[in-house]
């Protein structure tokens, strides 16, 4: 909470202005119904036109002072919210680019999107509230009981019984309001993320024919929010009713007693209709007490959520000891007794993994699926941080470097390709910053995928529309390799990248990037690419099973025997 209000320091000024502004509007609407009273007292009663006038004009004076300040007040109000709003997205934005990916799997997507459509729009409309009207109505309330007293004492003792009645059950709704707004607000999450998997997998639900089974699941998140919101604003407004309820018996006992007071000529006319405005402005504001009630829980728990993101520790960052200095200039890789385990699992997923790539080698990486190949991968860039044991590069401890330095010196294809929504140009320069034309067409050419664009309608100025749904599946994979190569990598990684390649189009791709390379760890499937390289490691639920030549493993490996059966036949074991 604290933390997210913060935000609001630049805008203190602003804020103090505003609420001064609406102090002015406060003191006119209290003052009002005083000089009403006044007025029929000095004037309408004695029928003296010269007070009435000069009541009345100091009247339109005070309510056009307060009109001006309601505009002022406004102008601020909005200034302070939107940049409040503003200021808070932005730093929202650069801690989740902060985040690692043990931070996001910790906050999912729909999550995060909550925050920026729905929390910070809340905090937001209440900040502006707040400072327009929601801060007024406690103190009209208040002010108007002290006004009341002020008037008339005899009739505004009503207002001790009544008011602090209305206050005791308003806490009360408040209390209650707040756990009902907890699970609304969970709905909507809900509602988001399901939606959001909808959207991602569309495709997916089409092609299973699960249309059905999805649209149930929507429909439940859905009717549990409709049910879960319906039922909360519902105890909510149920509340209304009892409080204008109570507020009316008292201006019905005001103008009973006032009555009888006026007939004893204790009391004047004047006093019992301001006393009775009063009445009906505590009233107002008493009753906009369970719309600032709704206002504040849902903001509480939506600065509560956003909090949470900003306190978050990125687990992940540079360590104190990195040198900036110091690059990567060969592109060896060493694992030396590596275990991990990934943060919310039991079992670890990678142990006691040594190995050396050495400068300008090529190492396949073979495996069955869960194996734990790309987890190996995500270790090298620091994607996680290794649990046990150490990662070296050329030599030194991969935490010795700045992850900038680090990452900046591989390119890492992952096993499912995202392209970015827009012109392919710009999604294979996205690798490299201020990348010239030639460097594109050439990773382009190196990638395989040069002559394909060149055929698309707009060529290199083809968008690609969200997550590259026009391209097929091959072709993402080389836009994103090319996206890769166009930062001359010291190391390539390639996640199962050449899956969707036929075997011609594969070797090409292999060969052309050979020249640029200095070392690349490539993980497949398939023998007939694992072969191709200087070495083979056979991963197995996490451990090596062996390294070695594809000679050396058909000798020495039961399991690579197998899968090699597999791919090629059992004729091929015979020959060699
Ligand atoms: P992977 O490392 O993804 O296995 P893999 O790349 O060898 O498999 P595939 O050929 O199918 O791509 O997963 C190893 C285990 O780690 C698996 O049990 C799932 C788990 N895992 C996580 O818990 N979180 C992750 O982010 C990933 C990538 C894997
Ligand atoms: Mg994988």
């Amino acid at each position: 909470m604290k933390t997210v209000f913060s935000f609001m320091k630049p805008y203190k000024l602003g804020a103090i202005i505003a609420f001064l502004l609406m102090l002015v509007e406060l003191a006119v609407e209290l003052l009002l119904p005083f000089f009403l009273g006044k007025m029929i007292d000095d004037g309408v009663q004695n029928g003296d036109l010269n007070n009435i006038v000069m009541w009345g004009s100091i009247m339109i004076g005070l309510a056009f002072l307060s009109f001006i300040s309601g505009i002022i007040n406004s102008f601020y109000a909005s200034h302070v919210s939107w940049g409040f709003a503003h200021d808070i997205r932005e730093r929202l934005f650069r801690k989740i680019q902060e985040f690692s990916f043990a931070n996001l799997n910790r906050f999912p997507a729909s999550r995060l999107m909550t925050l920026f459509t729905n929390d910070v729009r809340q905090i937001q409309n209440t900040i502006f509230m707040g400072l327009r009207i929601m801060m007024k109505a406690p103190l009209i309330a208040l002010g108007g009981v002290i006004m009341a007293f002020v008037v008339n004492p005899r009739l505004a003792i009503i207002f001790l019984i009544t008011v602090p009645l209305l206050i005791g059950f308003l806490l009360w709704v408040l209390k209650k309001a707040s756990n009902m707004f907890d699970r609304v607000q969970k709905s909507i999450d809900n509602v988001n993320r399901v939606m959001q998997e909808n959207l991602a997998g569309m495709r997916l639900i089409k092609a299973f024919f699960r249309r059905d089974f999805e649209g149930e699941r929507f429909t439940d998140a859905n009717t549990n929010l409709r049910d879960n919101t319906r039922f909360t604003f519902r105890f909510i407004e149920a509340s209304m009713p009892i409080l204008l309820f109570v507020m009316n018996l008292s201006i019905i006992a005001i103008l009973w007693f006032g009555n009888s007071q006026v007939i004893a000529g204790t009391t004047e006319v004047g006093d019992i209709v301001a006393i009775v405005n009063y009445a009906m402005r505590v009233a107002m504001a008493i009753s906009m007490f369970s719309f600032i009630i709704m206002a504040v829980s849902r903001t509480k728990a939506s600065a509560e959520r956003i909090s949470e993101v900003l306190v978050e520790e990125i687990d992940l960052l540079d360590s104190e000891d990195a040198d900036s200095e110091q690059l990567v200039i060969q592109g060896k890789v060493e694992f030396k007794n590596v275990s991990f385990y990934y943060p919310t699992a039991k079992e670890p997923v990678l142990q006691n993994l040594t190995f050396t790539v050495n400068p300008g080698e090529k190492l396949a990486i073979i495996g069955a699926t869960g194996a734990g190949k790309t987890s190996l991968f995500q270790l090298i860039p620091r994607l996680y941080d290794v649990t046990d044991g150490e990662i070296l590069m050329d030599d030194k401890p991969i935490t010795s470097y700045k992850l900038e330095t680090l990452r900046k010196a591989i390119g890492y294809v992952p096993q499912s390709p995202l392209l970015f929504s827009g012109p392919i140009v710009e999604n294979i320069s996205w690798g490299k910053e201020h990348a010239t034309e030639e460097e594109i067409i050439q990773a382009a050419k190196n990638a395989q995928i040069h002559d394909t664009i060149m055929d698309l309608p707009y060529q290199y100025q083809t968008h690609v529309g969200q997550k590259g749904v026009n391209l097929s599946g091959g072709q993402k994979q080389r836009i994103s390799i090319a996206r890769a190569l166009i930062r001359k990598p010291k190391i390539l990684m390639l996640d199962d990248s050449t899956s969707a390649l036929d075997l011609a189009t594969e070797a090409r791709l292999l060969d052309a990037i050979q020249d640029d390379l200095n070392t690349l760890l490539i993980i497949t499937q398939k023998v007939s690419t694992a072969m191709n390289a200087d070495r083979i490691l056979l991963l197995d639920e996490g451990k090596i099973l062996t390294i070695g030549t594809h000679e050396e493993l058909l000798q020495q490996s039961n399991l690579y025997q197998k899968i090699v059966e597999s791919q090629f036949g059992k004729e091929y074991l015979n020959v060699h």
